[in-house]
């Protein structure tokens, strides 16, 4: 593994993995997501795992998709490399998985996290779905699940303004369990975790399984329709210009084409 690191176990019937890109602020890569995707379905496989945390560092849980790997991507490429059905495997996996997140959760990052099934935040983490600011739209679930989570017009403003929310915010709306000190953020998943290892790991998926069902019941169409759009923002002149506009450091500038 090179993207991403994995303990198991952390603690017994625990597995940790870690996004291991620091200098990206732990972009999610196709590589990366693959190497998530895999090590997932290995732990969920894995009789001696019951609970997984999933953590970045302090600065980033993930600051998003990685935006250089798909500045140049016409909407038929990312309509075929379809790079977000790996990221499916976080909603498959039947055990818990516990997000962990400090510093940055933008864009796929705070997707990720909320495809996790709770999330412990430090006091430094910041959630935030800014693709419209590169002139594309969260394509990973953000615009259903920031909605069922926080409600519309918070979730409407986020999408649409690029505004990030605090933690303290983000536990105040519900996006997350709670805050805790940026010193215990791992500790208190891994303690969460633990609560959790200790009961039936059968009773313990069947409940996953029966809480996600009333969550998701309408949110497959939602996010399908997500992903089209997504990939159709790369048809835009603005996409390309919001991307180039990133990667050089400058200010974007939108034609509305
Ligand atoms: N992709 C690629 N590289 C990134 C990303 C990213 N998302 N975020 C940061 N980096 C890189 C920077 O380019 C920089 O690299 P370099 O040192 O080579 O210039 C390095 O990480 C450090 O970043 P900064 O210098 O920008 O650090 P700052 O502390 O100044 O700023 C921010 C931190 C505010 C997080 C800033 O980096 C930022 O705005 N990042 C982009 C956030 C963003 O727009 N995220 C959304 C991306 S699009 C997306 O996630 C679509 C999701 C759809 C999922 C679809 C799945 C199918």
């Amino acid at each position: 593994m090179e993207f991403i690191k994995v303990t198991n176990p952390v603690q017994p019937h625990i597995a940790l993995i870690e996004f291991n890109r620091p200098k990206e602020l732990n972009a999610l890569s196709v590589p990366l997501m693959s190497e998530l995707r895999n090590a997932l379905q290995d732990l969920d496989a894995d009789n001696e795992v019951r609970v997984i945390v999933l953590t970045g560092n302090e600065k980033a849980f993930a600051a998003g998709a990685d935006i250089k790997q798909m500045a140049d991507k016409s909407a038929i490429d990312m309509y075929q490399i379809d790079q977000f059905a790996t990221w499916d495997q976080i909603k498959k996996t039947k055990k818990p998985i516990i997000a962990a997140v400090s510093g940055f959760a933008l864009g796929g990052g705070c997707e990720v996290a909320m495809l996790c099934d709770m999330i412990i935040a430090s006091e430094t983490a910041v959630f935030g779905q800014p693709e419209i600011k590169i002139g594309v739209i969260p394509g990973a679930g953000g615009t259903q699940r920031l909605t069922k989570a926080i409600g519309k017009a918070k979730a409407m403003e986020m999408v649409l303004t690029g505004k990030f929310l605090s933690a303290e915010e983000a536990e105040k709306h519900g996006l997350i369990n709670r805050v805790v000190p940026v010193e215990l953020y791992l500790s208190e998943a891994i303690k969460l975790a633990a609560q959790i290892a200790a009961l039936s790991p059968i009773a313990v998926k069947l409940a996953k399984e029966a809480v996600l069902r009333s969550f998701e019941t309408h949110l497959e169409e939602g996010l399908i329709m997500e992903r089209k759009n997504f990939y159709l923002a790369f048809a835009s002149e603005d996409q390309k210009e919001g991307m180039a506009a990133f990667i050089e450091k400058r200010s974007p500038n939108f034609k509305g084409k």
